[in-house]
């Protein structure tokens, strides 16, 4: 357990504006664990965010930081050519440790990082409206294009195999071997599921072996909740979470954006009321290629579809592995979460099948 203490003593290792009147829980994010601390500097309130990164998950924090690094700061170069003159209030900028790196680590080699809250922004877990889809897509094209001047060989592959649905699949394979918690029996109709539709896994991964589409910077977990949108006028605002941002193809984005944002109820909703709405993928698709049609190939934007029921299926694997392990990777809240939120992605891709995708 974090307690109050303990924040505070992380907390002293950074630049702060002030003293620290307050810190909790933040956001709804899987894996880091995050706190939104407000500060009071002379009478004027300031909000910063505090993560702690997940080790089990990312094996090399310190390439995750080089990579954020590197992502936020030709960010906020590209927003100052624009003549914008707080990059930070439009877009994630780290806080300097007092050591002068981008991250704090503790005695128990735990990596703390700090980012500006971004006060004008809002972020919602699932899509509002066919406004905020289209505004949800367009976020996304926008930051590959911002990036698309981005080297990838710049940054490092801190999770190598993430969007390899081979390999999740091998992964799956594994853990039904083992069944280490017994827990086969009642994922036996998921099992099968996902048998009858190995044919999909290779589908992303044979583009990027046979050099059909570029590599590119990409974000990677571009979900609904990781695209900020303005408070005020809804407008997409930035991307957050760059933790995942590395080499990559748009596919892999635009199938996880669809995923998320094209089932109105959610990742985690009740099964019946996950269904595949097409309004919502026509409006996402129209914001995305408002922006990405200045970059991208025909090639690219021609096999854009097929990567919604591969990235789809991913998910539904990934989540149903780890319920059989054991619940090592996804936090979860309750016996059985990882099993449901398999579901959802197998009945929403059992949608986009019936809807013809
Ligand atoms: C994880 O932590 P969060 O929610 O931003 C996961 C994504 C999944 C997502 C599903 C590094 O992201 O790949 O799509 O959960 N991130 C990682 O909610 O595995
Ligand atoms: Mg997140």
């Amino acid at each position: 357990m974090i307690d109050d203490f303990m924040l505070e003593s992380i907390l002293s290792h950074f630049n702060l504006p002030g003293k620290l009147v307050k810190a909790e829980r933040f956001g709804s994010g899987l894996i880091n664990e995050t706190w939104l601390c407000e500060f009071m500097d002379h009478g004027a309130g300031r909000k910063l965010i505090l993560q702690r990164i997940n080790r089990a998950v990312f094996a090399r924090p310190d390439l995750v930081m080089a990579n954020v690094e590197t992502v936020t700061e030709h960010l906020q170069s590209r927003f100052k050519k624009e003549d914008v003159s707080d990059p930070a209030g439009v877009t994630p900028a780290l806080v300097r440790a007092r050591s002068g790196r981008s991250f704090h680590i503790d005695g128990s080699a735990e990596y703390w990082r700090m980012y500006h809250f971004i006060e004008e922004g809002l972020v919602f877990d699932t899509v509002q409206d066919n406004v905020h889809a289209y505004e949800v897509g367009r976020g996304l094209g926008r930051f590959q294009a911002l990036v698309s001047d981005l080297a990838p060989d710049r940054l490092y592959d801190t999770l190598p195999g993430f969007h390899h649905t081979p390999l999740h699949l091998a992964e799956l394979d594994d853990a039904v071997g083992r069944d280490a918690r017994g827990r086969l029996a009642d994922a036996a109709a998921e099992v099968a599921f996902v048998q009858a539709r190995r044919d999909l896994a290779p589908l992303l991964t044979d583009l990027v072996a046979n050099g059909r589409v570029p590599v590119r910077v990409v974000h990677n977990d571009p979900k609904v909740n990781n695209v900020m949108v303005h408070a005020a006028t809804g407008k997409a605002l930035c991307m957050l979470d760059l933790d995942t941002v590395k080499p990559g193809i748009v596919h892999f984005d635009f199938g996880d954006c669809v995923r998320s944002a094209a089932n109105p109820a959610g990742d985690d909703a009740d099964l019946d009321s996950v269904f595949f709405d097409r309004s919502r993928y026509a409006a996402l698709s129209r914001g995305y290629l408002d922006e990405a049609r200045s970059f991208l190939t025909q090639a690219e934007t021609r096999l854009l579809p097929l990567s919604v029921k591969v990235i789809t299926f991913e998910l539904g694997v990934r989540f149903l592995a780890d319920h059989l392990r054991g619940d090592t990777y996804f936090r979860v809240s309750r016996p059985g979460h990882n099993l449901h939120r398999s579901r959802v992605q197998f009945r929403l891709l059992e949608s986009m099948e019936s809807a013809g995708l």
